[in-house]
Formats: structure tokens, C-alpha cells, sequence
């Protein structure tokens, strides 16, 4: 009796060893809705300054060093938000595909990226 509990066991954890292993055959998996992408305000500038990411995805901007930012949406989807020593990280959750561009107001004085000022563009999809 003792032996068929142990046996049965065994077998339970074989099946789900092989269960685990017949999923993902080397792809990247899909992004989850809960996953975060993560972007660094280090010195004046956001890293990565352009993310594309999925609908539902929720981005997490990362104070990491520099004088005091901010986070302010283009079009004020989110009240600005502190970025600096004492609010260290800001989350917005993205649930509608569109372009979004950001700026630190005290350090860009518009949101197109590229020109060497502290922005952003998320791109969801
Ligand atoms: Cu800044």
C-alpha cells in the first residue's frame, strides 16, 4: 500500500515535470498583462527613451539618479509626477494603443525625442 502511495506520487510528479516541459519550445513567451517595463531616469535623460509595448502593460519610470525630475504626459493623461530622491518611482498602466510622449519638465522643453532634452514615447500596441 505504502508502495502504490509512493509510486502514485512519483508518477504525479513525472507527469507534471513533463507537463512543464512540453509548453514553451524555446520561444520567447508572450508579454502578461502584469509584466512591467521598466525606464531609468539616470543623469538627464530616460533609458530607454522609446519603448513599444502591449496593451495592458504597465510602465514603471525608475529614479536612479540626476537633480529632481518628473513625469508629465503630452496630453495630461497622468496628473505630473515627482521622479526624484524621495518619490522614486511613478506607474502608469497603458490600456488603449497610441502613441504617448512624456517630458521632465525642469529638463525638456518639448517632448520630441531625439533633440538631446530629457523625454520620452511609449508606443502601445
Ligand atoms: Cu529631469
Amino acid at each position: 500500500m505504502r508502495l502504490t502511495i509512493a509510486a502514485r506520487a512519483l508518477l504525479a510528479g513525472l507527469v507534471a515535470v513533463l507537463a512543464a516541459c512540453s509548453g514553451d519550445k524555446g520561444t520567447d513567451p508572450e508579454p502578461q498583462p502584469g509584466d512591467v517595463t521598466v525606464i531609468e531616469a539616470v543623469g538627464l535623460a530616460f533609458t530607454p527613451d522609446r519603448v513599444t509595448i502591449p496593451v495592458g502593460r504597465k510602465v514603471r519610470w525608475v529614479y536612479r539618479s540626476g537633480p529632481a525630475h518628473d513625469v508629465a504626459s503630452e496630453t495630461n493623461l497622468w496628473p505630473r509626477a515627482p521622479l526624484d530622491a524621495s518619490a522614486r518611482t511613478f506607474e502608469f498602466t497603458f490600456n488603449t494603443p497610441g502613441t504617448y510622449r512624456y517630458r521632465c519638465t525642469p529638463h525638456s522643453t518639448n517632448f520630441n525625442v531625439g533633440t538631446g532634452q530629457m523625454n520620452g514615447v511609449i508606443v502601445v500596441q
